[in-house]
């Protein structure tokens, strides 16, 4: 009886590693990441760097009633991700009933707080906006920070929706968020619960430039400040994202042109993204969301991930959306 148990213990060992070393062999064959990056219906992709792992918070692209929670991604590769379902929801956020959209993501002093919109608010009357969420890890579970949203008002006549959270070089962090074609910029407290007035009394700075709709994105390179957003509608094939460099997070943005947009051979409406810089491989990536040719539905999006490059004056060149993504690199 021993002398079968530990033949037959033996056995279930050697089965588990030859599984364990198909999926790592399997992993490690894939040579691209391909698009999209993991499967399901994911849109407006908040993509981060934390450690050696990078990080995607996509909107669960789903009927506004079913976007009651937020799942995220983390990969070290950016060919193998693995998904962390429902690291917020409305059981948790309980002002919050429907439309969960668009993360920002920010790592400080140990903890990851995650902003968020929800409700899709039309009105002031409405309770619903951004909210913000903390946890001790980058996988959740996340915490209300406030019990209620953050900005819930239509300010300059922009939505509270589609949040960003910019940290600037003296270590200041600003929202900058908006719908409806307006982009407000402000200054947060140092705990996130609120906001601070900047010199001229004003709490609130619209900063939109020409064309912009929604999904605002600031990141810096060589000193300079460079500006995103998409236009166009979200639900159509013309959904798209352009660029103004500045020499502050308060502008002037001069709008440069486009630099990502459908491709009839490929997908459409290729939009609301954020962008992701490997320090060791000096390489950018852009992770946005877009839609296959074969669908029309407005929420059939998927989260994919390309390169993005830039000419010898910082200018970002026109992306080229691919099926294949990108190539294994590692942080
Ligand atoms: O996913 C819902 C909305 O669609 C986002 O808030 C917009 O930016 C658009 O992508």
């Amino acid at each position: 009886m021993k002398l079968y148990l530990s033949i037959l213990a033996s056995a279930v060992l050697l089965s588990a590693c030859s599984v364990q070393k198909t999926a790592v062999k399997e992993a490690s064959s894939k040579k691209m990441s391909g698009n999209p990056i993991f499967p399901g219906w994911y849109a407006d992709p908040e993509a981060a760097i934390f450690g050696n792992e990078y990080w995607v918070y996509p909107t669960f692209s789903d009927k506004y009633e079913k976007q009651t929670h937020l799942d995220a991604f983390s990969s070290k590769d950016l060919i193998t991700w693995t998904k962390h379902p429902s690291v917020v929801d409305t059981s948790e956020i309980k002002w919050a009933h429907k439309a969960m959209w668009a993360p920002a993501i920010v790592e400080k002093d140990k903890k990851y707080y995650l902003f968020f919109g929800a409700n899709d608010v039309q009105k002031d009357s409405e309770i619903g906006g951004i909210g913000v969420a903390v946890s001790n890890k980058p996988g959740g579970p996340f915490k209300d920070l406030l019990g209620k949203p953050l900005v819930n008002k239509n300010v300059n006549g922009a939505q509270p929706i589609d949040q960003f959270v910019f940290k600037d070089k003296d270590g200041q962090y600003y929202l900058i968020y908006g719908g409806w074609g307006h982009c407000n910029i402000a200054k947060l407290k140092n705990d996130f619960t609120g906001f601070l007035p900047f010199d001229d009394g004003v709490t609130f700075k619209e900063i939109t430039p020409d064309k912009y709709t929604e999904g605002p994105y600031m990141f810096m390179k060589n000193g300079k400040y460079y500006f995103m957003w998409s236009e166009g509608g979200w639900t159509g094939p013309d959904y798209s994202v352009a660029y103004a460099i500045g020499d502050s997070p308060f502008g002037p943005f001069k709008r440069i042109g486009k630099i990502l947009q459908q491709d009839a051979s490929i997908a459409r409406g290729a939009g609301h993204h954020s962008v992701m810089h490997n320090e060791k491989s000096d390489k950018y990536y852009i992770v946005y969301h877009r839609r296959p040719l074969t669908e029309t539905d407005g929420n059939h999006r998927e989260t994919c991930i390309d390169e993005m490059k830039f000419d010898a004056n910082g200018l970002i060149l026109p992306v080229k959306i691919t099926k294949e993504g990108v190539a294994a690199d590692k942080l």
